[in-house]
C-alpha cells in the first residue's frame, strides 16, 4: 500500500532527513521519501505488518505534526 502523509511545514532539511531515517526502520515500511519543500512523506507499506496510523504515530513521536 502507498500512502502520502502530509505534514505541517518542515524547519530544514534536517527533518525531513530525520523523518525519513524513522520512516525506514519503522516494521513493515517498504520504502519511504520525505520530500522536505512539499512536507510531505511518501510511504509504502505492507499492510499486514503496519498501519497508515501506525506510521503517523513514528512522526508525531519525533514531535512533528500530521495535518488531517
Ligand atoms: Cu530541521
Amino acid at each position: 500500500m502507498k500512502k502520502t502523509i502530509q505534514m505541517e511545514e518542515l524547519v530544514c532539511p534536517m527533518c525531513a532527513q530525520k523523518i525519513e531515517t524513522a520512516l525506514r526502520k519503522a516494521p513493515g515500511v517498504i520504502s519511504a521519501t520525505v520530500l522536505y519543500n512539499a512536507s510531505k512523506a511518501k510511504v509504502e507499506f505492507d499492510e499486514t505488518q503496519t498501519s497508515l496510523e501506525e506510521l503517523m504515530r513514528v512522526i508525531t513521536a519525533l514531535g512533528y505534526e500530521i495535518v488531517r
